[in-house]
């Protein structure tokens, strides 16, 4: 079969014949004429059938069955125009069941959960079918702008003997008779391969946390995008790249995925560079002037987050910024110290939103262990990381960024789960 896609039809010449396949999205047979629209990975095309055989072999076709087509490309007369497809040749390739367990028409409300149960047919729209090109597409520009920047992707072990990002969203396994876990991220591995000598590094994979919360932004096992890189001065080499790169990702769809953006609505500004860079404290301030109160020290809850969005957007005209100097209580045991009480760490935030966190990291063999110590973890169990550093680990920091929610928040999706093909939470463990 020499397959054209639906959306070749409006391209091809008025008389061509074409050879089609894809879903029966819409049937209509109305007697002496009978309309099929045709889905498939880049949209919808109509097919029209006005000889009596073909119309009566469409009488018994069911939604959603697999079809193949061939016919001539013609003018639609219909106001919305553009090209359709008069049928020469049908068949039905595999027949779907006619009882469909969720609205396929989009006209019915269905609920999130129930839509997840049938994932497979709810994938089936141009909609979904654009949120999954725009992740694809993401996933490549981060690639791309890293390759170019001479970093060196890495592939870490995902089943590993600590956690570290705490205890209490580990996920603990049966390791041949020995306690195990899902990794929470890549954190400890970047690290020791800047110690290796590989001074730029990175991995865009699996990260997996037991979080006991539902809510729109957590999964139990999401893309974490994992930066890390030597010889720096301080965190804003980190957040220089940041920028950077997110401002490359969204040029780079701007430019070549505007089909899939206007087909989910979405006019993507480019935020301005360098992006404002709030400290955790004058955010406290920022948010006391309108009355939430958050005790110094304290981290900023999602409802209060979101309001600092706001009040960001509206002072600096832009939805893209980072927090600073965090307090160093409320981050983990790696990051480096400022001063007593404060952090080399920060966030990147969007939409109001986190979508990384990262910072300079404790390089230092006897400053880290007791940092360790200080976290109330115990050093033992830290052990093969730890001993890197006594060996020679150049200053260095990075970041960890959460690609189901950069999806989530550039595509403006409600829930997090939208931009994940078969999603992980405390509930749902299938499809
Ligand atoms: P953190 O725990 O803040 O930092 O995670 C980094 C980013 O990963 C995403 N993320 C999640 N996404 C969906 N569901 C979750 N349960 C979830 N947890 C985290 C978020 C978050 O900003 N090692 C550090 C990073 C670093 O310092 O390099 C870390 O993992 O977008």
């Amino acid at each position: 079969m020499n397959r054209s896609y639906s959306k070749d039809i409006q391209k091809a010449k008025v008389g061509s014949a074409v050879e089609l396949a894809g879903w029966a999205a819409v049937i209509k047979v109305l007697g002496k004429i009978a309309f099929v629209k045709l889905r498939d990975r880049e949209g919808e095309v109509q097919l029209v059938a006005s000889n009596k055989k073909l119309i009566n072999s469409l009488k018994d076709l069911t939604h959603e069955s697999v079809i193949y087509a061939k016919g001539k490309v013609r003018q639609s007369k219909l106001k919305s125009g553009g090209n359709e497809v008069e049928l020469q040749k049908f068949e039905v390739l595999s027949k779907a069941d006619a009882n469909l367990p969720i609205d396929m028409s989009g006209k019915i409300p269905t609920d999130l959960s129930k839509r997840l149960n049938w994932r497979v047919l709810d994938l089936r729209s141009s909609k979904k079918y654009a949120i999954f090109k725009l992740r694809s597409a993401m996933n490549y520009y981060i690639r791309e702008y890293l390759q170019q920047n001479n970093f060196i992707e890495m592939q870490t072990p995902k089943i590993v003997g600590s956690g570290a990002e705490g205890g209490a969203t580990l996920f603990s396994l049966d390791y041949y008779g020995k306690k195990a876990y899902l990794s929470q991220s890549q954190q400890l591995y970047k690290q020791m391969l800047l110690a290796a000598g590989l001074d730029k590094v990175y991995e865009i994979g699996p990260a997996f946390r037991a979080e006991k919360s539902h809510t729109m932004r957590h999964l139990a096992e999401f893309t974490q995008f994992d930066f890390e890189m030597a010889f720096l001065k301080d965190e804003n080499n980190i957040m220089k790249i940041i920028e950077d790169m997110f401002v490359f990702v969204l040029k780079k769809l701007n430019a070549h995925n505007k089909y899939e953006l206007e087909t989910l609505g979405i006019n993507l500004n480019v935020p301005k560079v360098p992006f404002p860079k709030v400290t955790y404290e004058s955010a406290l301030k920022l948010l006391a002037k309108e009355g939430i109160k958050i005790k110094k020290g304290d981290d900023i809850g999602t409802e209060d987050e979101k309001k600092l969005g706001d009040l960001i957007e509206k002072k600096y005209k832009t939805k893209a910024y980072f927090i600073t100097k965090f307090p160093f209580g409320i981050k983990p045991f790696y990051i480096m110290k400022d001063g007593k009480t404060y952090s080399k760490a920060f966030d990147f935030e969007y939409n109001g939103e986190e979508l990384a966190s990262g910072g300079q990291r404790e390089h230092n063999y006897e400053k880290l262990a007791s940092q360790i110590k200080e976290k109330g973890l115990n050093v033992k169990d830290f052990e093969d990381y730890l001993n890197t550093f006594k060996f020679g680990t150049p200053a260095h920091g990075g970041f960890g960024l959460g690609i189901d929610r950069m999806v989530k928040n550039i595509l403006n999706l409600d829930n997090i789960r939208e931009a994940v093909l078969f999603p992980r939470d405390p509930e749902r463990l299938s499809p």
